[in-house]
């Protein structure tokens, strides 16, 4: 395995969380705090509502049109991997990219419906062979600091029953998986930024070669 190019390569950074936990404005932190430090860097989120699938995506979460359960799953998933190859060339070039929800978002809001033919195993299954984040930062937030946050949007998913059943797969999820960093979000904007750009930092300093995400 190639551990090494002339290049420095960028990192894979993704921010994951439950609803209003943070990520958008965190990536938008963070993103200052890397250019500050030299790093060119890209942010992009998931679901990415600009392509054909995305606005398909789009028109299922605001309840304009309905989709079977796995055919939305794998809807999303799709939606990485049409865009999985441009984050290999980025990173490639010494570009790090901020990742704004990813697989673990998809797996397991999908898991949540409790479709009994949709398990969290089998919602895992097509983002295997995804680029493997160098770091994941799971914003975590109580149920009460969200409401805190303002109330459920209009959007499908934003209703207490599936934030907790999302909260409980989150967990169970990040129990099997590496390179996971749980970050107290239920803070100030500051601390919680503090506290990512360490995790960051210190995930610049092992970088490795990027690998496929596993089972
Ligand atoms: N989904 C997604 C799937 O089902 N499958 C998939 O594969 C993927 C990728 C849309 C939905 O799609 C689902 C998951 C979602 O249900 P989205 O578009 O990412 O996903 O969702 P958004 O609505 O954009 O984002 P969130 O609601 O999750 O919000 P964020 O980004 O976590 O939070 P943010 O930064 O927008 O902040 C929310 C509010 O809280 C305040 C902010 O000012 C803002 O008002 N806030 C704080 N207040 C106090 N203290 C702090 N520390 C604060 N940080 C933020
Ligand atoms: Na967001």
């Amino acid at each position: 395995q190639p551990t090494h190019s002339l290049t420095r390569r960028g990192a894979l950074i993704v921010v994951e969380g439950l609803d209003r936990a943070g990520k958008s404005s965190q990536c938008e932190l963070l993103q200052s705090f890397l250019r500050e430090h030299g790093r060119a860097v890209k942010y992009i989120r998931f679901p990415d509502r600009s392509t054909p699938i995305g606005k398909l995506i789009d028109s299922y979460l605001r309840g304009s049109a309905n989709q079977d359960d796995h055919s939305i799953h794998l809807l999303f998933s799709a939606n990485r991997w049409e865009i999985a190859k441009s984050i290999e060339v980025d990173i490639a070039s010494g570009i790090t990219v901020i990742v704004d929800r990813y697989s673990y978002s998809g797996a397991v809001y999908s898991a949540a419906k409790a479709n009994p033919t949709l398990s969290l195993e089998w919602a895992w299954q097509p983002e295997i062979g995804l680029p493997r984040p160098d770091i994941c930062l799971f914003l975590s937030i109580s149920a009460e600091e969200t409401a805190k946050r303002g109330g459920f949007g209009a959007e499908r998913y934003e209703n207490e029953a599936m934030q907790t059943r999302v909260r409980d797969l989150f967990r169970s999820l990040f129990d099997r998986q590496e390179d996971v960093e749980v970050i107290d979000a239920g803070r100030s904007l500051e601390e919680v930024s503090r506290d990512m750009q360490a995790a960051v930092t210190a995930c610049f300093d092992r970088l490795d070669a990027i690998g496929p995400l596993r089972a």
